[in-house]
């Protein structure tokens, strides 16, 4: 059944301004293509102090309720689309959790998710069968006041992380507000959760002008992103050229937004452009304050460049999402914040990051196995790779959109493992184990385990009151784990 109504998804989920006159919309029989897509802003632009979440909606496409019948797939792509034309597997995402920070109560979050869900054949996400969970910034359930904007946006989350990682586990966490204080305590929080993936879909308010999104003190702020072995992403911002933050972050993965269209003429069977229409764009841009990321070596910015990647966030060529409180049910969506989580559930179905890694350089070691986005701009800039797509990277889509899962995990790796003990045979908690550069340290049982490139180390072993105990050579292999145990003596 499920494999069913996934097919039939395939065929009949096509948005409702699919370019008009093209052979794949002529012969898909969806709702009638409107020239000029209406679309509103979801949440209020960000005051001061403040930031917006970045999702759009269609005012054109009529709300329906509940789960529709086979005859009546909603508007917009939905998960099996998603999967093609991301290559994506439609079971990702097992034994991971994905954190969503955004502010105020989803009041029917878990209702429509489960909608959602079930129009298109996903395994139920409940908090009874311990799949979703909400909690507030501080880790309990004293839950913010809803909020009819962010209440779309937590519904656009959910529902894309379930495309993209329909098998992951889902950890919605709601700031008291969308004041930067309360937001960044979120993120602290999911972290503090657990959660190896978090999604991000908001920014401060921004416009093409150098510096507008951005404010020195972010670089203090860093240090919520900052979380190595955990896949931090950021929507690149809905307002054209110009950067946000915190998709300025270089410890974050920042995602850009593409229209997504069925081609026929393609091997892919689909093709993409910058997202950029008379509703907005996707951000894009040099930072004037973030430092430039080793793994980033594009020329024309010093300083940290947006985006890293890129999906689908035209509301033009948007995503289904089920959304009552604030909504009328089933709509299409768009924004950065569509492709923000579909970069995080991507993420997620390649695994679980390595520890100590930054998963935002994992794209760069692999670029080809991205698509390529070389059409559209978002804005008039110099040099125009900032704003223009062509061959390669460039700013508004970054290094392109997902092309399956290689792109999002860790290049080859093994693993060095043991325990540390002293001379009569006790394990000794705390202790510095090195290989290379590779650092780990000792937990209570006197265990270490470092994630290392294939090679061979020179391991280390430093404890105060302790002789340093070496070993040379120690040679680990691409998936390999060697087994290294070391006695200390005093
Ligand atoms: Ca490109």
């Amino acid at each position: 059944m499920a494999a069913l109504t996934a097919a039939a998804v395939a065929i009949l989920g096509l948005p409702v301004t699919q370019a008009s006159g093209s052979a794949a919309a002529a012969t898909q029989g969806t709702a009638e293509t409107p020239s000029h897509p209406r679309v509103e802003q979801v949440c209020s632009s960000p005051r001061k102090g403040e930031f917006g979440c970045l999702a759009m909606r269609r005012t054109d496409v009529k709300g329906i309720k509940g789960v529709q019948p086979f005859t009546s797939t909603p508007n917009g792509w939905g998960p099996a689309d998603l999967q093609n034309a991301y290559n994506l597997p439609a079971n990702g995402g097992t034994g991971q959790t994905i954190a969503i920070v955004a502010a105020y109560d989803g009041q029917t979050a878990e209702a429509d998710l489960a909608v959602y869900r079930q129009q298109y054949g996903l395994p139920p996400c409940t908090a009874d069968n311990g799949c979703f969970r909400k909690i507030d910034q501080r880790g309990g359930t004293d839950y913010p006041e809803p909020d009819a904007g962010w209440a779309g946006e937590i519904s656009l989350d959910l529902d894309m992380l379930s495309a993209a990682a329909p098998h992951a586990h889902i950890l919605l966490v709601e700031a008291d507000s969308s004041r930067f204080v309360d937001m960044l305590a979120a993120v602290d929080q999911a972290v503090a959760q657990g959660a190896k993936f978090v999604s991000n879909s908001y920014g401060s308010g921004y416009d093409s002008s150098p510096g507008s999104g951005e404010d020195p003190v972010e670089l203090d702020w860093d240090g919520h992103y900052n979380r190595p072995g955990v896949a931090m992403v950021a929507a690149s911002g809905d307002s054209g050229y110009g950067v946000t933050y915190p998709a300025a972050s270089p410890y974050v993965t920042a995602v850009g937004g593409t229209a997504l269209t069925r081609d026929a003429g393609t091997s892919r069977g689909w093709s993409e452009t910058v997202w950029h229409s008379s509703a907005g764009g996707t951000g894009s841009g040099c930072s004037l304050y973030e430092p430039k990321p080793a793994f980033q070596t594009d020329t024309g910015c010093d300083k940290r460049t947006v985006a890293d990647v890129s999906a689908v966030a035209d509301p033009a060529t948007g995503v289904s999402v089920y959304q009552t409180y604030g909504g009328s049910g089933w709509s299409v969506f768009g924004g950065t914040s569509a492709s923000a989580p579909i970069i995080a559930g991507t993420y997620a179905s390649a695994g679980t990051p390595v520890e100590g890694s930054y998963p935002n350089s994992y794209p760069y070691a692999n670029p080809s196995a991205l698509n390529d986005v070389t059409q559209g701009f978002n804005g008039s800039c110099t040099p125009s790779y900032l704003c223009t797509a062509g061959a390669g990277y460039d700013g508004p889509t970054g290094l392109g959109t997902p092309n399956g899962l290689a792109a999002f995990r860790s290049g080859p790796h093994g693993e060095v493992v043991g325990a540390v003990t002293d001379s009569s045979g006790k394990a000794l908690a705390g202790v510095t184990v090195m290989a290379g550069d590779y650092r780990a340290t000792t937990d209570a049982q006197g265990h270490y385990s470092l994630t290392v490139p294939p090679g061979t180390y020179d391991m280390a072993a430093y404890a105060y009151g302790y002789e340093v105990r070496k070993a040379h050579g120690v040679v680990v292999g691409d998936g390999g784990k060697v087994t290294t145990e070391v006695p200390l003596v005093a």
